[in-house]
C-alpha cells in the first residue's frame, strides 16, 4: 500500500482534528527516522496508523477486544486511554490485513513504551510526544533531546507522564515504569 491507500483507510475513522495529529505524528516519524537510521516508510505508517481506535466510544472497544480475545491486566481495565494503542495493533492486523510485526509493535507501545524497544517503537513513541501539533509545557526540552538522542526522549517523556500519573493518583503501567528504567540505563548523559 501506498501513503495515499493509508490516508484513504485512517480517514475515515479519525476527526479532523485527530486526523491532522496522525499526519503531524507520521511527518515526524518521518524525520526521525531518517535521523536515527530506522525505516523510513514503516516511520510514516505506523505514525499515520497508530491512533485508529483512539475515538471509538469505549463500550465498542470492549465489545471489539472481547471479539480479539484482548483481556485487559488490573492496570489497563481502568485507563481507557491504554485502549486504544492495544485495540488498535489488534484491529490492523485481524481487520485491515496489515502484517509488518514491526509497524503493528510500535503502534502497540506507541502509549506505555516498554523496555528495550526497538529503534521503530522508539521513533514512533517519541514522535506522538513531539508532533508539531503538541503543546504542553516540556515540550521543547522533548524536543530538543530528540534532535541529539531518542532513549534521552524517551527518559524525559517516560518521567514526565510517570509524574504526571502519580500526581492524580492514576495506576502506571509496568510496561512505561520499565521503560523509564530502561532508558536510565541506557540513555547517554544529556
Ligand atoms: O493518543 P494520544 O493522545 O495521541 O497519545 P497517547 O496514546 O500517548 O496517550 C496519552 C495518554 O495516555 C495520556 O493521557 C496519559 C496516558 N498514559 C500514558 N501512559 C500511561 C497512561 N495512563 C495510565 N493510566 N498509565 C500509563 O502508564
Ligand atoms: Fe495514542
Ligand atoms: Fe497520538
Amino acid at each position: 500500500m501506498n501513503r495515499e491507500e493509508y490516508q484513504t483507510i485512517i480517514r475515515p475513522f479519525l476527526s479532523e482534528k485527530r486526523f491532522r495529529h496522525s499526519v503531524c505524528v507520521a511527518e515526524m516519524a518521518e524525520h526521525l527516522a531518517g535521523k536515527f537510521g530506522a525505516d523510513v516508510e514503516k516511520a510514516w505508517t505506523a505514525g499515520i496508523l497508530h491512533d485508529i481506535l483512539k475515538e471509538k466510544p469505549p463500550e465498542d472497544q470492549l465489545k471489539m477486544m472481547d471479539e480479539f480475545g484482548i483481556i485487559l491486566t488490573d492496570e489497563e481495565r481502568p485507563s481507557q486511554k491504554l485502549w486504544h494503542a492495544i485495540l488498535g495493533a489488534a484491529y490492523l492486523e485481524r481487520k485491515l490485513g496489515i502484517s509488518d510485526r514491526e509497524i503493528l509493535d510500535a503502534i502497540r507501545y506507541h502509549t506505555t513504551a516498554r523496555a528495550d524497544m526497538t529503534l521503530l517503537e522508539k521513533v514512533v513513541f517519541v514522535a506522538d510526544f513531539i508532533s508539531s501539533d503538541r503543546e504542553f509545557e516540556g515540550v521543547e526540552a522533548l524536543r530538543q533531546a530528540a534532535e541529539t538522542s531518542l532513549e534521552q526522549a524517551v527518559l524525559l517523556g517516560t518521567s514526565m507522564t510517570i509524574r504526571d500519573l502519580a500526581e492524580r493518583h492514576r495506576t502506571i503501567h509496568p510496561d512505561t515504569i520499565a521503560a523509564y528504567n530502561w532508558s536510565v540505563l541506557h540513555a547517554p548523559a544529556p
